[in-house]
């Protein structure tokens, strides 16, 4: 395969004006007439007009009015060519396609009978042949026609001109968008759909149709994700001053989808998952997904629709912006600093869980990719949360009043361009005054910083001196890297636990800028020799080293003021623990908790002065692959053994004060997904979960009760989740569940999910679950449920020594492959870092590998992320 890189850019052959489409949509055989207006790019030397096609069938081709024949164009595998062709070309451009038997979820395909797209990133070309990069925005027309009684609902982006009946129970529906768009941003829906709709009123005093579009049955599920559209309305405006362009928004849900969401002109395309939810139906986490991708999705609307990409390697330009604006925005929603400091923490915790080992295995790229293969393979973490860091350390650095004139500058740069994120570095520079050269790098060079620090304490000066210094471990393509602009956010705390003041301003916080491989910096008037709180609210995506004695670590863990370093000390405290334990594992020796550590869990459960959602991150210890990423050699089951052996150590001594958690957090009445009350119910849950690590009759009595008598899927689920943890019996639980949720999708989905991560869960189990009638491979969210959550959830069982989990991923991979090679390419990464474990594992992983590499037809999405992981 070819591998496409950044500097190779150039810009288009041709710009296009206006693209007028028609759609005879039937899944058999879809008829597609393109009429498309294009004008020579005076920036281009070439006079060649190349357009994109894939899977796609060419009927006619005219030019300027002229039938062409196949003399006068060339078509290429996937591409249509005309060469020398004149300074202003009309093209009509007639195609047909196969819906149904699209099962790439690329482009259009049907699911559940109906009619959806997905163009992002390269979708479009399989509709219509087409100059289908994001750096050719046009203006779009679109007719549907399709049979009125199975496909009563035809939309496109941007506004409805015009509808009517047709002959032969057929009807159409026209839709016009006001807006220049990337063809990446085109969709479509005919299909059998019911509606919740709102008149909103923009503070302009606007007014705008809302609508969220979901199949018959399901209109009691869309309430949520209405609510979070309309905030996300209303916070553009107040955090951004951004207002709707469109008269029109919809959301429409669909079952079958690769990604979360995709943000397309005015009508934005949802996986079900992140729009039905109802309080019996969906968990907390679940509704806070829905509001962030909501959010996500409408911020695109400015982020990405309106300034767009010049060119796919610039992803981050808009991917990493609009989740700093989610990110931005469900903090905001929940309004406190320590609800803020919970969102936060769970970012920190994606990064270290996906991200940071992205960035230490053969995936690893810069946030700006140099090269790619499949472009579809570069929507990663990455290019979105470490994206979403590199945003968030330009406020960091700037403060939040010059980012935001930084903003306002890029739109009043760039509205309606196709830019790259040096144009957003440029506009954060120019607005603020600041040379950003050097923070380019964070673009550029792949790899986790790690930032080392020591301290020295003069008690005679009362100064206190902080040495920072930085490396970044070598990654594909990038043997050497140069120092990064790093904004390291520092307190200091006395042994009262106060922070000291740092400056005569009596600031608590200051932000450092480390630019240099080493650097001092020194602090006056310091009285005490203090505990440092460094990277506070983890203010860059590095790894921090720092020697902390455990007594540091439980200070900072007791009294730190930044809530995030709270949580952070905890972890720190936990980690070295699960190391000796694990270590302790493999040496069969006796496995101790000191009571220490069990002590300072003890306050921070007891300290009802912290909100109950912040105490239940504190408490929940480093997941089993974040401590598998600290080891040289990973032991997936001596690490689950080692981790289970400190969960049940703390729920036997603690048991008297988790089950007084689990009673105090109750939340009687109607459920809220709020932040206060979605956080009672995740310390509850985490005691249960607690309390059956170490289970007796009334614990497992408990958790039955709790099964049987939920209001709502946060407490039932977890009840579930508890009771298989426990090693009781819960086949009958699991029965019940699915009978009462069958025809629940997005339940079923979590009906597999929690069996795939049950600690007896082993390949064959899996097997067997396969053979279920509700599952299918054919549909991602379900082959996700089972296949990626034993996979990348469930490692002790995952690397059997028989090497019995990597045969079944290998055959997976490749029949994914032959149905979606994106879910297939995502699978596959599962072995990214197969060379951290020890040789007889490896063996096994690298003939699964391999089996993979040699399979036929393998696509391009699966074959890079294969060949990257054997190089
Ligand atoms: N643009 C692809 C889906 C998303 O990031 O919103
Ligand atoms: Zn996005």
């Amino acid at each position: 395969p070819q591998t496409i890189y950044r500097k190779d850019y150039t810009p288009p052959s041709y710009l296009v004006e206006t693209v007028e489409l028609g759609f005879d949509l039937d899944p058999a055989r879809t008829i597609v007439a393109n009429r498309v207006t294009l004008r020579h790019n005076p920036d281009s030397k070439s006079r060649d007009i190349v357009l994109h096609g894939e899977d796609i069938e060419l009927v006619a081709l005219r030019l300027n009015g002229t039938e062409l024949n196949p003399g006068q164009y060339i078509l290429g595998a996937h591409t249509l060519t005309i060469k020398a062709a004149p300074l202003n070309a009309v093209l009509e451009i007639e195609t047909t396609c196969v819906p149904q038997d699209n099962t790439t979820l690329s482009g259009l395909y049907v699911s559940n009978g109906s009619f959806y797209t997905q163009c992002e990133a390269e979708g479009f070309r399989r509709i219509t042949y087409f100059p289908d990069r994001p750096d050719v925005m046009a203006k779009y027309t679109v007719m549907l026609r399709a049979d009125k009684e199975k496909y009563p609902v035809l939309l496109s982006n941007g506004n409805l001109v015009e509808e009517g009946d047709l002959p032969d129970g057929r009807h159409y529906a026209k839709w016009e968008d006001p807006f220049k768009k990337p063809s990446y941003l085109f969709a479509l829906v005919a299909a059998r759909l019911v509606c919740q709709e709102e008149t909103y009123t923009l503070q302009s005093g606007r007014e705008v149709l809302l609508q969220v579009w979901v199949e018959d049955g399901n209109l009691d599920k869309t309430d949520y994700a209405m609510q979070s559209l309309k905030n996300s309305i209303r916070w553009d405006e107040e955090r951004w001053g951004l207002e709707l362009d469109l008269d029109r928004f919809m959301i429409v849900a669909v079952g079958d989808f690769n990604m979360g969401a995709m943000e397309n002109k005015g009508l934005n395309i949802f996986n079900t998952k992140f729009v039905l939810a109802n309080p019996s139906t969906a968990t907390d986490v679940d509704f806070a997904g829905i509001e962030a991708v909501v959010g996500h999705e409408y911020f695109h609307n400015w982020t990405g629709n309106r300034v767009t990409c010049r060119d796919w390697f610039q992803l981050s330009l808009k991917e990493g912006l609009t989740v700093f604006r989610d990110q931005e925005f469900s903090a905001d929603m929940i309004g406190t600093a320590s609800g803020r400091a919970v969102t936060r923490i769970d970012q920190v915790r994606t990064l270290r869980q996906a991200q940071f080992p992205e960035d230490a295995g053969p995936m690893a790229h810069p946030v700006r990719p140099d090269s790619f293969v499949e472009i579809n393979n570069f929507y990663t973490v990455t290019v979105y949360e470490k994206g979403a860091e590199v945003v968030r350390m330009y406020q960091t650095l700037l403060g939040r009043e010059a980012f935001r004139k930084g903003m306002d500058l890029y739109f009043a740069r760039h509205d309606e361009q196709a830019v790259t994120c040096d144009d957003f570095r440029a506009a954060m520079a120019s607005a603020s005054g600041r040379n950003l050269d050097q923070f380019e790098r964070w673009y550029s060079q792949a790899g986790t910083p790690v930032v080392t620090a020591s301290t020295s304490y003069d008690a005679e000066g009362q100064a206190y001196e902080l040495t920072l210094a930085q490396r970044c471990p070598p990654t594909p393509g990038q043997p050497t890297k140069l120092p990064f602009h790093i904004p390291v956010a520092v307190g200091l705390l006395g042994a009262d636990g106060f922070d000291l003041a740092l400056n005569l301003e009596g600031e608590t916080t200051v932000v450092l800028e480390l630019t240099q491989a080493q650097q001092t910096f020194r602090f006056e008037g310091i009285r005490e020799a203090p505990t440092p709180s460094l990277l506070r609210d983890f203010s860059a995506p590095v790894i921090l080293e720092y020697p902390y004695t455990d007594d540091e670590l439980v200070h900072l863990f007791r009294h730190d003021s930044d809530p995030v370093n709270r949580w952070e000390a905890g972890q720190r405290l936990a980690m070295t623990r699960l190391l000796k334990l694990t270590a302790a594992v493999q040496q069969g020796a006796e496995l101790e908790l000191d009571y220490g550590f069990i002590a300072a869990q003890r306050a921070l459960l007891l300290d009802d002065g912290l909100d109950a959602a912040f105490r239940e991150q504190a408490l929940i210890l480093p997941s089993e692959s974040v401590v598998a990423d600290q080891m040289d050699v990973v032991d997936p089951r001596a690490i689950h053994t080692a981790r289970q052996f400190m969960r049940k150590t703390i729920a036997t001594v603690l048991r008297a004060e988790l089950l007084n958690a689990y009673a105090a957090n109750e939340t009687p009445g109607p459920y809220s997904p709020d932040a206060i009350s979605a956080g009672k119910r995740g310390l509850k849950n985490l005691a249960l979960a607690y309390l059956c690590a170490a289970p007796d009759t009334h614990i497992v009595e408990l958790a039955r009760r709790q099964f049987e008598g939920a209001t709502n899927m946060t407490d039932r689920a977890a009840a579930l989740v508890s009771l298989i943890h426990s090693g009781a019996d819960a086949e009958q639980a699991l029965r019940s569940f699915y009978e009462q949720f069958e025809h629940e999708a997005l339940v079923v989905d979590k009906w597999f999910a929690i069996q795939a991560n049950a600690p007896t869960t082993d390949v064959a189990r899996v097997r067997e679950l396969m053979q279920h009638p509700a599952f299918t491979l054919k549909t991602p969210n379900r082959a996700r449920s089972l296949l990626f959550s034993f996979c990348n959830g469930n490692p002790a069982q995952f690397h059997a020594p028989d090497g019995s989990g990597y045969e079944f991923w290998a055959e997976h991979v490749i029949k994914l492959n032959a149905l979606n090679p994106q879910v297939a390419a995502r699978f596959a990464r599962t072995m990214d870092r197969w060379r951290r474990y020890d040789p007889a594992l490896q063996a096994h992983m690298r003939a699964a590998l391999e089996k993979v590499a040699g399979a036929q037809k393998l696509s391009n999405d699966v074959l890079e992320v294969v060949s990257k992981a054997l190089s």
